[in-house]
């Protein structure tokens, strides 16, 4: 198995590098030709538990995809996993996709909100087998070589629909990856109950990242002040009663969990509290902005969610 890593971002790398120094065939496909030159050439660094390792990988840019010979490209069986933010799902990025998983490949998705799945399902051939992913692990990405794995997780990613291909064919090609991936140590679920965790997600988003862009902080000192705790407290109502009208079950995406992500990843900057110092777009539009818009198909209001958008959104 083949495993195709488009977006060489935190994420991307993180998983990649893993994945190459356990031995899996890893080719990364970047947004951008200097990217994918460095790592062909120099390999990446992967720096975990206070180690660093050197991790050679096959890298080439989206733009060289149309480049690659037949049998250089990725086929039944092999794995593209797309790692790339929302913000970068552009249509050039989702048509190297589609000539990617010409040839039968799956596709996992790791992107953060809600809205996109829709999307890459429409421009990928019919019958591509597109699976949705959360990830709960953390990584820092220090230079566009280097990746730091910053906090032990899991991957979760299981069936979101009933696809073309046999329910039988779809868990096969998926337990498949769940072992290539116990070989290089990194521990993966597989759920069918992808909506309930893709809401379950987003809410927890939706809560801790546009409130510690906003207030300048990281994820465990949000609670810690009773105003700030007040307000998430109200962020957290206000989202949960929307998702639940969006088919949230009980079970999942409770209070304490929010805060105990909060303790957990309580030394970390948010994903959208980084993106904000750094100048880049954020992934409000998908998160807070994807609530807003589930609202208003469901003909509610959503007055928080709407406020905390538009200040993040000033905010870059
Ligand atoms: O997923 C995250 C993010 O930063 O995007 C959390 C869970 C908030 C951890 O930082």
């Amino acid at each position: 198995m083949r495993i195709f890593i488009v977006g060489a971002g935190a994420l991307g790398l993180m998983y990649g590098l893993r994945l190459a120094r356990g031995g899996a065939a890893i080719t990364f496909v970047t947004r951008s030709d200097e990217q994918a030159s460095l790592i062909a050439g120099q390999g990446g660094e992967l720096v975990e538990e206070g180690e660093q390792f050197h991790v050679a990988a096959n890298a080439v840019s989206i733009t060289q995809c149309e480049a690659l010979r037949e049998d250089e490209l990725p086929a039944a069986g092999d794995w593209i996993w797309l790692t790339v933010k929302q913000a970068h799902l552009s249509d050039e990025l989702l048509s190297a996709v589609a000539l990617l998983s010409a040839r039968g490949a799956a596709v996992l998705c790791l992107q953060n909100g809600i809205g996109h799945l829709p999307r890459i399902v429409g421009a990928l051939p019919a019958g591509t087998l597109v699976v949705p992913a959360i990830s709960t692990e953390g990584a820092l990405r220090e230079s566009p070589g280097k990746v730091r794995y910053t906090g032990r997780g899991n991957l979760i990613f299981g069936p979101l629909h009933p696809g073309m291909r046999s329910a039988e064919e779809e868990e096969i090609t998926q337990k498949m990856l769940v072992s290539v991936l116990a070989e290089a140590g990194i521990s993966a679920e597989l759920s069918n109950q992808m909506e309930n965790r893709i809401y379950e997600k987003l809410l927890i988003n939706a809560v801790i990242n546009p409130l510690t862009a906003i207030f300048g902080v990281k994820n465990g000192e949000l609670p810690l002040h009773p105003s700030r705790l007040r307000l998430m407290s109200a962020l957290f109502m206000e989202s949960r009663a929307i998702l639940e009208r969006s088919g949230l079950s009980e079970e999942y995406g409770s209070w304490e969990k929010v805060l105990a992500v909060c303790e957990a990843t309580a030394a970390n900057e948010s994903s959208m509290l980084r993106d904000v110092q750094a100048g880049r777009t954020t992934e409000i539009d998908w998160i807070n902005g994807g609530i807003a818009e589930l609202a208003r198909a469901a003909g509610i209001r959503s007055p928080l969610n709407d406020a905390v958008a538009a200040m993040v959104r000033a905010l870059h």
